[in-house]
């Protein structure tokens, strides 16, 4: 840690890029303005008991209004790259048909508006708002949606193809089904395994089609998926927790990384899940399997396994959502991706960070535990590099506090601090430290 803590981007490769990730639904608030119609997480957020603190994404950062603003506040950072998503329901309300003009002028402004302060942008397509419509005709768990989705991607590719150079079709399918269809935690809030796998392999086909239609709208970008990716360490050497331990590797991990990389399903999760696996088509795994030109790693934190189930090892450092703070696991990953995958492509880091529990004092916010995190981690990348894994960027999640989910405002994942009653943004030290770190102060 005293190593990492003199890191700078002049350790890591030349041409690697940094940035800070965000998405559509988190921050940008306007959920009725310009035509956009109503996402599942819209709905979900007025069930009662589905959010933490019972708010929504109505206001959020107010961002859709203040994109000027943070687009500075982005440029003032020193940062190389932004990642952001489309909100699908403003560019289509109902999930298809025409095009909204007004959607596609915010995200084409946005674009513009980086490209004049020097940052590039990172578009993901489906960053979990899914249009309402869509989920009253099955969501994910009809394959209607999939084709739809890839109809969705080209309409965004054929209007960004000019100036937008990376593009990802789905950020962390394990999130929109298995945390969302199983676990029923995230939006549409089913609790049902037949129906999560179902919406995982609709996912990772509606990926697969949305691929070649990107590269037909966009020529020359690069075309990716980003994946949460979470190790699964047994809590012990007894053969049940080992064994225990593989099987949470399969669902979260291996069940989206061998379809695509391999083209195959996990035969240990689907012998599993019995009756629930899902129905897969001839040539479905041809589609999902359609080369990419990088995969994003969304990586967080670990998993330890028993018979049991996951529990923290006891004395581990937590952050605020309770996900023990384990760098190493990073370097074991990515390591182990180089080993396992022969066809892997290119590595970029899309969202890596922490929450905690952030108080702004006299104009400042000291989260040193935070700037711990992103140096560590930052170590636990370069170990990786140094290893010969194929790494091209890393981003930091996130530019500033936003809407987290089904814990709503109470959780701070910002390097900004946004003080929501007068939406004002400060610089965290975790900020401050990352323009230093990029040689911007
Ligand atoms: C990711 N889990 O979400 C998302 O991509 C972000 O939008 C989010 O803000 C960030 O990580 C922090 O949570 C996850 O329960 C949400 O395992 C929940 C889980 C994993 C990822």
């Amino acid at each position: 840690a005293e190593a990492a803590s003199r890191l700078t981007r002049r350790d890591f490769p030349q041409g690697f890029t940094f940035g800070v990730a965000t998405s559509s639904f988190q921050i940008e608030g306007a959920t009725s303005e310009d035509g956009r119609g109503p996402s599942i997480w819209d709905t979900f957020c007025r069930e009662t008991g589905r959010i933490r603190d019972g708010s929504n994404g109505d206001v959020a950062c107010d961002h859709y209004h203040r994109w000027e603003e943070d687009l500075d506040l982005i440029a003032s950072l020193g940062v190389d790259a932004y990642r952001f998503s489309v909100a699908w329901p403003r560019i289509q309300p109902t999930g298809s048909g025409p095009a909204l003009t007004a959607g596609l002028d915010f995200y084409d402004r946005l674009t513009d508006g980086l490209m004049a302060r020097g940052v590039e942008p990172h578009v993901t397509l489906y960053h979990w708002d899914l249009p309402q419509t869509l989920q009253d005709a099955g969501g994910w768990v009809n394959r209607d949606t999939a084709h739809r989705f890839a109809e969705y991607a080209g309409i965004v590719a054929e209007r960004l193809g000019d100036r937008v150079r990376s593009y990802a079709t789905l950020n962390e399918p394990w999130c929109s089904s298995i945390l969302s269809y199983m676990i029923g935690e995230h939006a549409p809030g089913l609790r049902d395994r037949r129906l999560a796998l179902a919406a995982a392999h609709g996912l990772l086909l509606g990926h697969g089609l949305a691929v070649p239609e990107i590269r037909c709208h966009a020529p020359g970008s690069q075309v990716g998926i980003v994946l949460n990716l979470t190790p699964q360490t047994p809590r012990s050497e007894a053969p049940a927790d080992v064994q225990a331990a593989r099987l949470a590797d399969g669902m979260a991990n291996r069940l989206f990384l061998d379809p695509l990389l391999r083209g195959e399903y996990p035969q240990d999760v689907f012998a599993a899940a019995g009756d629930d696996a899902p129905v897969v088509e001839p040539g479905d795994l041809e589609t999902i399997g359609a080369a990419c030109d990088f995969m994003g790693v969304n990586y967080y934190s670990r998993g330890v396994v028993g018979e049991q189930g996951s529990a923290v090892p006891e004395d581990a450092p937590v952050t605020d959502m309770g996900w023990e703070v384990y760098p190493q696991g990073l370097t074991e990953l990515l390591v182990r991706l180089k080993t396992d995958y022969a066809n892997l492509p290119p590595l970029m880091i899309t969202e890596n960070g922490s929450a905690y529990a952030d108080r702004l004092e006299n104009g400042a916010v000291h989260d040193s535990e935070r700037v711990a995190y992103l140096q560590t981690h930052l170590g636990a990348l370069l170990d990786a590099v140094q290893a010969g894994v194929d790494l091209r960027g890393y981003f930091a999640w996130s530019l500033m506090d936003n809407f987290e989910w089904a814990w709503g405002y109470e959780k701070r994942f910002g390097l900004v601090y946004v003080d929501y009653a007068t939406q004002e943004r400060v610089l965290k030290d975790s900020a401050l430290w990352y323009q230093a770190f990029l040689g911007k102060r």
